[in-house]
């Protein structure tokens, strides 16, 4: 199933060569005989003529045992080439059946249909299907279902509902890559709703035995999201049952088949014991984004996978309102510019810079990124600011009402807001397809009672795209005055061209507060002094504003020492002091106030301040400034610890979440006074996974060593919590012995390599272990390239997306720059898939 050849340029694939299909697939009977070693398929497509030109199949790895055109055999052996089938004429209406063998137990790609612990499971997104029959496998080809499945399991799932046992029609017309199979002995936790139109849904949680017990904050997390997808975009559900069912081999974190949503186990899977609060965040906020795909996605999806953002970005924007709604909105939002500057800005300031839509790729699995996702759902909140909302709900109404059961483009998507605000959108659609983040600077002057402000923006050159035009950017600010009063309320400046200004009248010099709510994704350069940021951090109302004007405050704090070895001042602690004991403030908010800035994002700053960043220089750093942050706060530290004490017992909602998370938070600056002391009884008293693996962490950085094994000890029949002991042990890890710790942990025998969330809990932990990555001897590359190379041959989108560890080349010294592209340079050579090739390729184009 690899290819062998080297990427060219025939693979690659353009948006500009966009063509519909010559026939139109209306409906799909398919069924399958499951058999882990050969699996029958038969697949009846009912086709329609609606252009000229040959019929192209896709098929990639099939047996193929028959195939016919209205019951006359065709001479496939002749039609088939690679992974294609050309029928160059065809009736106007006809029944295409093909019959397929597949063996679902070596198919370890874990796309197209394969076997997880003995179950059957499919993930066909995006061009999975045609690994499971031929079929036109391409989004803008909707068909309505009919499956049946003979297999001697007792629970049989498809897509649509239940028309007897182990038979599904799903009247709705999907893509292929909606398509999903389950079969296996599952056990299903039940709830039901009822949707405003009044349907009446059978639901369900489907699990492996034994995990019955924690699927309760799952099903409740689904019953909200459906409630408020009624309430806010006043979406209904449409078929009579909706399963979710978790599985224990996936490559990501779930899938939005069509009534059907199959999840990454640790997704699903949630109880006191065994999860921590982020786990539970997730788990409500993938349920949530994936039952929002059924109108953003699946009713309407996408023309083809250019469009991706269409669904993707769009249904981000839907789970992060979710989320907001449903927790604290201002920590929320603090946590999303969090990973957007941690995934897609590192993703745009690198080799692997592309826009939100790509106009062109080798695989399309390569562009699930953090541009697509992240970046594609905050050009929807700018366009949401930019129209107003009530234009903004018009626009998404009459998306809905225009393109239900259609596949659609981000063209088809914008003119819906152009004709619902009357506002011409054109320079808007640029954020859609000119890579890079902007820069945004911001100059001020005060005389004589009018305060001005000078904008300038810049799109930095990206791959392919040398030339940038200027972007809209909604610039939305306040101004405070230098006493902390609020003097202008929020609002927002368009900034259109390279420059712009705007003058307002007012008594004093004010102290601006720009980019409230992180109106816009840039990079913003505002010349802020120390003052004006401790006046923002101790008074703005806007709690974003008020968290970054801290933030910035650290970062330049770090910075310092680590490039200049400056030492940190008695201002900036005696602010995170404050900070810290403000009682007023939501525990969550101080906790993200006096988290330091990330080792990644320390390297990326020093190299902008035109010094090479040194992995260890930074971590030291780090600890540094944790040691001096938790003497500052001294008695104070054991005080606010006891007072984040919960309740029993235990919730996972945002307030209590709030808690431990500060209290994990000041654990940590404890470790660094105590050694550990402070942990060790945090350790042995935690009743619940977050304080457990808060106090296991700050033990490993302690560099204690009984610690791993009592948690092992304690542990090692659950396989989620042991995917946590593995990662923790590397994350947590010394730099000089990160690899070796990777290394005695990939030895062990219940480290199963195929299983994607053991693989990252250690391959991917040690990428993110910034100081053991980067060893300055090379182990760190070699070790993740070998590991790279193993996992390819099996599972080429697992080792692709791992791959992106090595797109941060430029940031390094020389020595290590050499050492990475000799790490790329051996991917390059041993890579067999066509995934792993591209993704490389664009890392070492340089
Ligand atoms: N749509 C899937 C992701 C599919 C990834 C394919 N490589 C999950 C989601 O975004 O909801
Ligand atoms: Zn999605």
């Amino acid at each position: 199933m690899r290819d062998a050849a080297p990427a060219s340029p025939s693979e690659t694939v353009y948006l500009k060569d966009y063509a519909p299909p010559p026939v139109a697939v209306r409906h799909v009977a398919l069924r399958f005989r499951l058999d882990p070693e050969a699996t029958r398929v038969v697949a009846r497509l009912d086709c329609e003529r609606t252009g000229d030109g040959p019929m192209v199949l896709d098929g990639e790895g099939l047996k193929t045992l028959r195939v016919e055109i209205d019951g006359a055999a065709l001479p496939f052996a002749d039609l088939i080439d690679g992974h294609r089938m050309t029928i160059p004429e065809t009736p106007d209406r006809f029944v295409l059946e093909t019959e397929v063998e597949i063996a679902p137990v070596r198919n370890k790609a874990l796309s197209g249909l394969y076997m997880s612990n003995g179950m059957y499971c499919t993930q066909c997104e995006a061009e999975g299907f045609r690994r499971i029959t031929w079929m036109l496998d391409r989004p803008d080809v909707m068909a309505t279902y009919d499956v049946e499945i003979e297999a001697d399991l007792p629970v049989r799932l498809s897509n649509g509902d239940e028309a007897g046992p182990g038979r599904w029609h799903d009247p709705w017309p999907k893509p292929t890559y909606l398509f999903a199979l389950v079969a296996g002995n599952l056990v299903a936790t039940s709830d039901r709703f009822t949707t405003m139109e009044g349907r009446d849904v059978a639901l369900n949680v489907w699990v492996r035995p034994g995990d019955e017990g924690r699927t309760g904050f799952a099903m409740d997390a689904l019953k909200r999201s459906m409630l408020w997808d009624e309430r806010v975009w006043g979406r209904a559900y449409d078929l009579s049952v909706f399963n979710v069912v978790a599985v224990d081999d996936f490559n990501m974190g779930a899938m939005e088949n069509k009534g059907l949503n199959v999840f990454n186990a640790s997704y699903v899977l949630a109880s006191p014991e065994t999860a921590t609060d982020t786990d539970y965040a997730f788990v409500e906020r993938i349920v949530a984004h994936e039952y929002f795909h059924n109108w953003t996605g699946n009713r309407i999806t996408c023309r083809d996978w250019f469009q991706l953002c269409l669904k993707e970005g769009l249904t981000v924007y839907r789970d992060q309102q979710f989320m907001a709604d449903t927790r604290s909105a201002p920590v929320q939002r603090i946590g999303e510019v969090l990973t957007l500057r941690a995934r897609q800005f590192r993703e745009d300031a690198g080799p692997l810079a592309h826009p939100v839509r790509p106009e062109s790729f080798v695989e399309i699995n390569n562009f699930y990124t953090a541009t697509v996702y992240e970046k594609g759902a905050e050009v929807i909140r700018m366009l949401r600011v930019l129209v107003g909302d009530a234009a903004f709900e018009r626009g998404a109404q009459l998306y809905f009402e225009r393109h239900d059961g259609e596949a659609c483009t981000i063209e088809d998507w914008l003119a819906c807001f152009e004709e619902a605000s009357g506002r011409d959108l054109a320079q808007f659609a640029l954020w859609y397809s000119q890579a890079g983040t902007p820069r945004v600077t911001v100059r001020e002057s005060f005389a004589d009672g009018t305060y001005r402000l000078e904008f300038g923006q810049a799109v930095p050159p990206t791959p392919g795209q040398t030339e940038k035009r200027p972007m809209v950017i909604p610039l939305a600010f306040g101004l405070l005055s230098e006493d902390g009063r609020e003097i202008a309320p929020t609002q927002v400046f368009e900034l259109t061209e390279a420059t712009g200004s705007l003058e307002i009248a007012v008594a004093e010099r004010p102290v601006p507060s720009m980019l409230r709510g992180f109106s816009a994704p840039v990079i913003l350069d505002a010349g802020q002094s120390d003052a004006d940021r401790l006046v923002l951090l101790a008074h703005d109302t806007d709690p974003f504003a008020r968290w970054e004007a801290g933030r910035a405050l650290s970062k330049d704090r770090l910075v310092r020492h680590a490039a200049e070895g400056r030492a940190f001042d008695a201002g900036w602690l005696d602010a995170m002091h404050r900070v810290a004991t403000d009682a007023e403030a939501d525990p969550a908010f101080r906790a993200l106030a006096l988290s330091l800035p990330s080792e990644d994002d320390l390297a990326q700053a020093v190299h902008e301040a035109g010094v090479v960043p040194d992995p260890d220089r930074i971590r030291a750093t780090r600890e540094a400034a944790q040691r001096a942050l938790a003497e500052r706060l001294g008695d104070d530290l054991d005080a606010l610890r006891a007072a984040c004490r919960v309740k029993v017992p235990y919730s996972p909602d945002a307030a209590d979440a709030g808690r431990r998370s500060l209290a994990g938070v000041l654990l940590r600056l404890r470790t660094r006074l105590d050694g550990g002391e402070a942990a060790r009884v945090a350790y042995a008293e935690a009743d619940n996974m977050t304080d457990r693996m808060a106090a296991f962490a700050c033990l490993l950085e302690a560099g204690d060593p009984s610690v791993a094994a009592a948690f092992e000890a304690d542990w090692r029949h659950d396989r989620l919590v042991m995917d946590k002991w593995f990662s923790a042990q590397v994350s947590h890890a010394a730099p000089d012995v990160a690899v070796a710790v990777a290394e005695t942990l990939i030895r062990r025998p219940d480290f199963d390599p195929s299983n994607p969330n053991r693989f990252r809990a250690v391959i991917g932990a040690l990428a993110g272990n910034m100081a053991g990555f980067h060893r300055a001897d090379g182990s760190g590359y070699r070790f993740v390239a070998e590991r790279l190379v193993e996992m390819d041959a099996t599972n080429p989108q697992m080792a692709a997306r791992l791959s992106s560890a090595f797109s941060t080349r430029a940031l390094w010294d020389a020595d290590r720059q050499a050492m990475m592209r000799d790490a790329l340079e051996q991917l390059a050579r041993e890579a067999g898939s066509r995934d792993l090739r591209e993704m490389v390729g664009r890392m070492l184009a340089d």
